[in-house]
């Protein structure tokens, strides 16, 4: 870590150098201290620009001292001190200014910012609240409503919204250490600005603050830190500076010791360490120019639209001209729907669309660098597939399967050059679920399965590298969550009580809940198709519901019935009656122990899927549950939240 002083005329320029990103750690805090110290002292300099080497300005506090006691000089002091500077200092903005970043920029006088550039408090998806005047200087900078919004949600904006609602004073582009000396040599022909800590504020009426606790409470379904930050920017609003950063310092140390913070950061720097797999540092992954996709129906479009969202050219391939037909409407679908809820504009929907060739001959993959098999989950249907692919496709092309839980083995099985098959197991909607299982088989090199992961980073997806089991990692604890859930229902705990402690915990729905919701005979079928293969598999209370019809919401019924055109849950008697004789008369398990045993079960299967090889690493299958199957992100996964 370096920090740098030369100088241009009277003007300074303080270069902070410690890769990768210019976190805070305390040598920093300390060095950027003393050359505030050196530039008062110095009577030639009467400016001074603080600009960052690397990718980024400052992104934040070292979240790796998070675990430690903090150690001075502490930052909330550290830009008191930018502030309180006899020179004016002037934020040179390039990358991301983050969290403790954005915070030094505001005891700066002057930020400046490159026009690619975005600024933010992030804090509260690290389960904290800012801890350097983040809720009590923004409110002064940008006004109570902006700083409610960049604090409470932790969303960064971009230069020029940033510049809009004065969050800082000036957009370049072009050379940021060239214009930032120039702004500062203008600034000192007028008269400086206010400091911000001095800056009144206004607090809106009782009235606003209710609606946006009532909003963030909806919002932050169990998260602590979005409302306790609303809480700082209120007393920022209505009480005088000093008071403000005292109860936003002492909120901010409370919640860095919490719970939900620790699990944050682990989730933090497990999203991170799982895109670049120490065993695959060393192997270079083939670079994909064009992909194509086998099959158009939900999984496939799905997997489409998330390759054409990164830009990548793709055809896709359906057995006839109906088929193709249905796919279009599929992926139509999807980028309509991402122009309604405003993710898309019309015209970057139809750039989508048109990257997208479409047909029935296999003979246009001949020069594709990936095809990714999206078909019905039947193993005939598969193998014909990639024999036609073994066929059509270069030597060198990676082939993919989807599928969530045939042997990716016997898909494989007859294909030439193995080496270059691979599961890619995405989760539905497969363009916006993040998780993305990476399942290899014996014979996938190891250029493969980099490519894998490779391919995840371009689609911005979580790769987790899956052994070969039934269900691989996500799956396999999924069916382990529903056979411990059923298990309570048999000892007489109420269905619509296991789902509400579910929800309670966390989830956006319990376990029965979401199987009517996406239907109780996927998963019969693929007991049965067990069963037909001489499998012993015992029979489960879902297998009773869909032998009744009784399907989920889209039969009218599942373990809940449903009113017409209602997709509130309605207790069941019929369920009632279908289960007597198999469900205990006891009242089952007190609620408040109903999360505990079914997360508790979910790591026991996760303890056997990682001592069996399954999953590389404990954090891994906490990103797979949270990623993949809704596990409230601020319990950290089943692992976290059990250890
Ligand atoms: N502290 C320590 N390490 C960090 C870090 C941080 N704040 N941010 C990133 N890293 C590491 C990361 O682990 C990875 O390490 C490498 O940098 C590249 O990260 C007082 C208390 C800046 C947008 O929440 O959002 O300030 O794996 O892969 O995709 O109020 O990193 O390479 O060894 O993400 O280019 C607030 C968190 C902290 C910003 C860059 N700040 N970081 O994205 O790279 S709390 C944040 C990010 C705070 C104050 C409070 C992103 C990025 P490795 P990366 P990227």
């Amino acid at each position: 870590m370096t920090v740098s002083i030369d100088r241009d005329g009277e003007v300074a320029i303080v270069t902070v150098d410690n890769p990768p990103v210019n976190a805070l750690g305390q040598s920093l805090r300390q060095a950027v201290w003393d050359a505030v110290g050196t530039l008062d002292a110095d009577p030639a300099i009467r400016a001074v620009v603080l600009i960052c080497a690397g990718r980024t300005f400052i992104a934040g506090a070292d979240v790796t001292e998070f675990g430690k006691p903090p150690v001075p000089p502490h930052l909330p002091d550290l830009v008191d001190r930018l502030e309180q500077a006899g020179k004016p200092w002037v934020a040179a903005i390039h990358g991301s200014a983050l969290g403790g970043g954005f915070e030094v920029a505001m005891g700066c006088r002057f930020r400046v910012a490159l026009d690619a550039a975005s600024v933010g408090l992030p804090e509260v998806t690290l389960g904290i609240v800012p801890g350097a005047s983040g809720t009590v200087r923004t409110p002064r900078l940008a006004g109570v409503e902006a700083a409610v919004d960049l604090v409470t949600t932790g969303r960064p904006v971009k230069a020029a919204r940033a510049l809009s609602l004065g969050l800082v004073d000036a957009v370049v582009t072009g050379d940021l250490r060239v214009e930032a000396v120039a702004f500062a040599r203008k600034a000192l022909t007028q008269p400086l600005p206010q400091q911000i800590s001095a800056r009144p504020v206004t607090s809106p009426d009782p009235a606003w603050w209710d609606e946006q606790k009532k909003a963030i409470t909806k919002r932050a379904k169990g998260e602590v830190a979005p409302l306790r930050a609303l809480d700082c920017l209120r007393v920022a609003a209505e009480a005088p500076f000093a008071e403000a950063m005292a109860h936003e310092r002492a909120t901010f140390l409370e919640l860095r010791a919490s719970d939900q913070a620790a699990a944050l950061r682990h989730m933090f720097f497990a999203e991170r360490g799982a895109t670049k797999p120490a065993h695959l540092a060393e192997v270079t992954p083939r670079h994909i120019r064009s992909a194509a996709v086998i099959g158009g129906g939900t999984m496939g479009a799905g997997i489409a639209a998330a390759l054409r969202d990164a830009g990548l050219p793709i055809i896709l391939i359906e057995r006839d001209a109906d088929a193709v037909q249905r796919a279009r409407v599929n992926l139509d679908n999807i980028f309509d729907g991402a122009v309604k809820r405003g993710k898309l504009t019309e015209a970057q929907a139809q750039a989508r669309i048109d990257g997208v060739t479409m047909g029935s001959d296999y003979a246009r993959l001949a020069d594709t660098d990936l095809v990714i098999e999206a078909v019905f989950e039947d193993l005939a249907v598969k193998r014909a597939v990639f024999a036609e692919l073994g066929q059509t496709c270069r030597a060198d092309a990676i082939l993919a399967t989807n599928t969530s839980y045939i042997d990716p083995r016997l898909i494989a099985q007859g294909l030439p050059h193995p080496d270059r098959f691979i599961g890619l197991h995405f989760f539905s909607p497969a363009n916006v679920m993040k998780l993305l299982e990476i399942v290899p088989t014996p014979t996938t090199s190891p250029e493969t399965l980099a490519t894998g992961f490779a391919l995840a980073r371009q689609l911005a997806k979580i790769p987790v590298q899956a052994g070969i089991c039934d269900g691989f990692i996500g799956n396999r604890i999924l069916k382990r969550y529903r056979a411990e859930a059923e298990a309570l229902v048999r000892q007489g705990t109420p269905i619509a009580a296991i789902d509400a402690a579910m929800r309670g915990y966390g989830f956006a729905m319990g376990p029965f809940e979401a199987q009517d919701l996406g239907g109780l005979d996927i998963a019969f079928l693929q007991r049965e198709g067990a069963r037909a293969a001489g499998q012993d598999v015992p029979e489960t209370l879902g297998d009773i519901l869909v032998r009744a019809g009784r399907k989920g919401q889209k039969t009218g019924g599942g373990w809940y019935d449903y009113r017409p055109g209602d997709r509130s849950p309605q207790p069941s008697q019929a369920v009632a009656s279908l289960l007597a004789g198999r469900v205990s008369d006891s009242s089952g398990l007190p609620f408040d122990q109903i999360a505990n045993v079914l997360v508790t079960a979910m790591a026991a299967e996760g303890h056997a899927i990682l001592t069996e090889g399954i999953a590389r690493c404990a954090s891994d299958i906490d990103l797979v549950k949270v990623h993949g199957y809704g596990f409230p992100r601020w319990r950290g996964g089943p692992m976290f939240a059990t250890r």
